[in-house]
């Protein structure tokens, strides 16, 4: 969490005035700018951060004006994944445990999640909060406050490290968040007129580390790093171990997050009625999910584009032998000796 190496002079702080915010915008784009660039990927270009990873320009702005700017509290709460790690399960479940006293899970028809997605309830720093040119006014929303973030664990908002606020990250099998990434790329692309891209096309730049937030391995293996080094503010899930029992890691995040279930609560069913708001299932039939959207700084996405089949193992499906055993040999040889396992149901 050390500050981004383009230097700037302001300290983290929301109250900035209007012509410094754009000054600061300007500095950085130029910067990430010149900065060495892909091709569409997965649909706009990609550029090396100096710090070694990439996205697309505005959030790669947006995560350095936040690095610049965020006033971290120690009572926020900041959800890190790669891209389609399962951002949206583990939002929708971090909001409904913290909110589970004003908004209880088992009177879902009047839940926020019918009118708000995920994303709306627990934002994204660089995709939607320091965008177009502003820097928001974050100083009045109550604590604790949920935010979330792609960016690696490098590049985390320097005020947040400073802070001591706590980060749950979730990581995913490779080989299905990079199938997942490829049908959310080839939606965009095909909005963009793009042409749509091959799994094998998407696999070879995955292997390269050209991906979103990536190289995937080096962004995983640096939260992984925070958690071993302290568990008690960096929270590590799987995906995979999340489907198997979603109610033991619904425990163990409220535990993390400081706001355990009481016994009254588990007696009254309260981890399972929050299991069952946030299932695929539930989430994918609400209206908010079938005719809602999502401004991001790259595009407006609809709400149910974050969801399409939710299993572990879809990769299968898509992904040839041989490509698959190339991603398993780079995940062994990166997770040698961190005692993360490669693999998130072995
Ligand atoms: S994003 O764009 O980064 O926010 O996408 P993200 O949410 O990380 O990843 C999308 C994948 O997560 C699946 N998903 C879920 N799985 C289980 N439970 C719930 N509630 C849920 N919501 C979304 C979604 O279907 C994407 O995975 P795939 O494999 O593409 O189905």
């Amino acid at each position: 969490m050390s500050s981004s190496s383009v230097q700037t002079s302001p300290s983290p702080s929301h109250e900035v005035d209007a012509e410094t915010d754009e000054e600061l915008y300007k500095q950085f784009t130029d910067s990430v700018s010149s900065w060495p660039s892909s091709e569409p990927m997965p649909f706009l270009p990609l550029y090396r951060h100096d710090k070694g990873w990439y996205s697309s320009l505005m959030p790669m702005v947006g995560a350095m004006v936040a690095d610049a700017r965020f006033a971290a509290r120690p009572s926020d709460i900041i959800v890190a994944t790669l891209p389609k790690s399962g951002t949206t399960w583990i939002k929708a479940l971090l909001y409904a445990t913290v909110h589970r006293r004003e908004h209880p899970a088992d009177a879902a028809a009047d839940h926020p999640f019918n009118s708000l997605g995920p994303h709306e309830c627990v934002n994204f720093l660089e995709y939607q909060l320091y965008t177009n040119n502003r820097v928001p006014d974050l100083g009045r929303l109550p604590d604790p406050r949920l935010f979330a973030t792609h960016v690696p664990f490098t590049s985390l908002p320097s005020a947040a490290a400073a802070s001591g606020c706590k980060v749950v990250y979730v990581c995913r099998d490779p080989k299905d968040n990079l199938i997942s990434m490829w049908d959310f790329a080839n939606k965009f692309r095909a909005r963009e007129g793009q042409e749509p891209m091959s799994p094998e096309a998407i696999a070879e730049l995955f292997c390269l580390g050209v991906s979103p937030s990536g190289p995937y391995w080096d962004h995983v293996l640096g939260y992984w790093g925070a958690h071993v080094a302290r568990p008690e503010q960096v929270l590590f899930f799987r995906y995979e171990e999340m489907k198997l029992d979603a109610a033991a890691h619904v425990r163990r995040l409220a535990e993390f997050v400081g706001l355990p279930f009481s016994a009254e609560e588990e007696e009254g069913g309260v981890v399972d009625a929050i299991v069952r708001l946030c299932s695929f299932d539930h989430m994918i039939g609400l209206e908010a999910t079938k005719s809602g959207k999502t401004e991001l700084v790259v595009g407006t996405a609809a709400n149910s584009s974050f969801f399409r089949r939710g299993q572990v193992g879809d990769w299968a499906n898509h992904l040839s032998p041989e490509i698959a055993q190339r991603i398993d040999a780079i995940t062994e040889a990166r997770f040698n000796g961190s005692g993360l396992r490669p693999s998130g149901t072995k």
